[in-house]
């Protein structure tokens, strides 16, 4: 950290693809106490190009650059199977990174993750599970711990892609798509979950070769919550992503429909965001805020890495699930005191 406690936080945004590009554009146009020191991307020109309207950023092509520069905390934005190579050396540094979801593509990447940081003793690693930082999600976690419509029964989760870039797996569509869902069920919970199913059934003609879509994802917590997931990837409507809950008294829905329905030439319907970006832009800007200001004042707050290891477990046991269509056991390490 700089030595003055009135500067602003030095970020290195590492990975300017998709998620990285929005990352840089927020932290340069809405985040307070924050500034992007350095982009880092193994495509130079696209680095420097993400570069070029901020003052005083410059353009790597390795993170071991970008530290030279001189950066206080990392945002790390590049494809999963990358984040292990990144996240020890930072960890060893001491430098607090927002690790872009998944935490790691498997779960024993995700455990050595783990170990690291709680054998440096803090801290270090947020999870970008940005569904926890939507008003929608989070006035239903405080519904479900208030209890006043009785026990939470069940949970249904619809999870809607207009389609998906070239070369997009059906394990992609559980460790890039289902593991929202997967932390969804465990942050509204408050729970472990301890087994996955998943099935596939008709696929839209409109799926790419060699992908099942959509598929049905059947999840359970440790005390008996079933949650159902419908992952529809190539959808082809837009990013439409809700929840409902099923209560002993109640049932409760998030949705991010927008707020206005409009009625017209025979027709009554209300507009659907086009992306992730737009659906849960409130949610990313609060979330990279929260995390500038934690780490600013202290240590990250938000989903920790056990979070990511956990739900790199589910994956790992969806995944297995996909081939086999049987309920696969979660099974977890042994959590450690830090993330207790
Ligand atoms: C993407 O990586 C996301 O995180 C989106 O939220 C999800 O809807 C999409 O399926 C993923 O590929």
């Amino acid at each position: 950290m700089t030595s003055n406690p009135a500067a602003p936080l030095r970020v290195a945004v590492v990975g300017a693809g998709r998620m990285g590009a929005d990352h840089i554009e927020r932290l340069n146009d809405v985040i307070r106490r924050a500034e992007v020191t350095a982009v880092v991307d193994v495509d130079e020109a696209r680095a420097q190009a993400a570069v070029q309207h901020i003052a005083h950023a410059t353009a790597h092509t390795s993170l071991d650059g970008a530290l030279e520069a001189g950066v206080d905390a990392v945002i790390l934005a590049t494809p999963g199977f990358l984040h292990e190579e990144a996240l020890l050396p930072l960890i060893e540094r001491g430098i607090p990174v927002l690790c872009e979801k998944p935490l790691t593509p498997d779960p024993e990447s995700a455990l050595r993750v783990v170990e690291a940081e709680a054998a440096a003793g803090r801290r270090l690693i947020q999870v970008g599970f940005m569904r926890r930082y939507d008003v929608g999600y989070r006035s239903l976690r405080d519904l479900i711990a208030g209890g006043e419509q009785g026990e939470l029964l069940l949970l249904h989760h619809q999870h809607r892609n207009a389609d998906v870039p070239p070369g997009f797996t059906n394990q992609m569509i559980i460790n890039d798509s289902v593991v929202h869902e997967f932390d969804a069920v465990r942050f509204l919970t408050d729970e472990e979950i301890v087994s996955v199913q998943v099935r596939t059934g008709r696929s839209s003609s409109l799926a790419a070769e060699g992908l099942n879509d959509p598929q049905i994802v059947t999840i359970e917590t440790a005390s008996g919550v079933l949650a159902t997931v419908e992952i529809f990837v190539c959808a082809q409507v837009g990013y439409q992503v809700d929840t409902q809950a099923s209560f002993e008294r109640g049932i409760a829905s998030v949705s991010g429909a927008s707020a206005l329905e409009l009625t017209t030439n025979q027709a009554k319907g209300s507009a659907i965001d086009a992306g992730f970006e737009t659906r849960f832009r409130e949610a990313y800007d609060l979330e990279v805020q929260e995390w500038v200001d934690s780490v600013l004042t202290g240590e990250p707050t938000g989903p920790t890495a056990w979070d990511g290891y956990a739900t790199a477990a589910c994956c790992a046991a969806g995944v297995e699930s996909q081939a086999s269509g049987q309920i696969v056991a979660v099974e977890l390490a042994d959590r450690p005191d830090l993330y207790r």
